[in-house]
């Protein structure tokens, strides 16, 4: 097995297991030998979680183990961050990013934003358990032209309508474009909320935000 191997294998285990030392070891090392942050995010951090949530279903993780495997993983991503920004210097629009009330999960939406900033986004993230003002005064504060709503559980994926609601009744849903994600959101519910688009992953998150700024433009040109 090569040492870039034994760094995925590495990664991977240490986060299932929330080691976060040798998490931040791995990743500084994986990116002293050349290999592509992305590589280390999507082949083992990512799954490591993914893994995680799977051991929590069947009930050989419980809480604590699910927030120390998030926090090493935090903690490769802020080594990641600088690197993931590239093109940060570039701003193509302004997008608000939060996780809805009654949600902490944060991980995810963190990454998107990450992805978003390095495409050209001046993101702004309002954080966790936003209520629908805070979205609304964020829009208005920051002339932002797409909203991104994240949310992690099934019980707080209906906060999308209600939010969706606060933007019709302040008149500004026709001002923005507005996108949902979060791992149990499907695009029949985007649907069904009415929200613009819904996005699986941070990628076509990225892909989604640019379409839809190419949309709103055309049909609001400055
Ligand atoms: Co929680 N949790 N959690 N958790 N947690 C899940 C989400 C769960 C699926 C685990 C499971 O049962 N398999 C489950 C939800 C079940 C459901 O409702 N369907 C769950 C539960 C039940 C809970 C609690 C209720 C547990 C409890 O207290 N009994 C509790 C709720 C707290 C609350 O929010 N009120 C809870 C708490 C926590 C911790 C605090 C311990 C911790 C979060 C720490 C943190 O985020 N800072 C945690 C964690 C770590 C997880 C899992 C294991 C990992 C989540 C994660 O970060 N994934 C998760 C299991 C899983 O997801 N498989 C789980 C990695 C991340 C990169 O992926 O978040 O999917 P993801 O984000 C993706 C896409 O979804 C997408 O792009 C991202 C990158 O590709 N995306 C968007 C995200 N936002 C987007 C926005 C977009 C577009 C795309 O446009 C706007």
């Amino acid at each position: 097995m090569s040492r870039q191997e034994e760094i995925l294998d590495g990664l991977y285990e240490n986060t299932l297991d929330g080691n976060a030392e040798p998490v931040k070891a791995l990743t500084q090392e994986g990116l002293a030998l050349g290999m592509d942050p992305l590589n280390l995010l999507f082949d083992a951090l990512i799954p490591a979680l993914e893994e995680v949530g799977r051991l929590f279903e069947q009930g050989e993780y419980f809480v604590p183990e699910m927030l120390i495997a998030a926090r090493a993983m935090q903690g490769a991503m802020d080594i990641l961050k600088p690197l993931l920004l590239s093109n940060a210097d570039i701003q193509i629009g302004t997008y608000v990013m939060g996780t809805v009330k009654g949600d902490i999960h944060d991980i995810g939406k963190n990454l998107c934003n990450i992805m978003l900033e390095g495409a050209g986004f001046r993101v702004v993230d309002l954080g966790v358990n936003c209520s629908p003002e805070k979205y609304i005064e964020a829009v208005i504060e920051h002339k932002a032209q797409i909203v991104g709503m994240s949310a992690f559980l099934t019980t707080t994926m209906p906060m999308f309508k209600k939010n969706i609601e606060a933007f019709k009744e302040a008149g500004l849903r026709d001002k923005v474009r507005i996108m949902v994600g979060g791992a149990p959101v499907t695009q029949e519910y985007c649907e069904v909320v009415g929200a613009d688009g819904y996005a699986p992953d941070a990628s076509s998150c990225v892909r989604l935000a640019k379409q839809l700024l190419a949309e709103l433009k055309e049909q609001q040109p400055a």
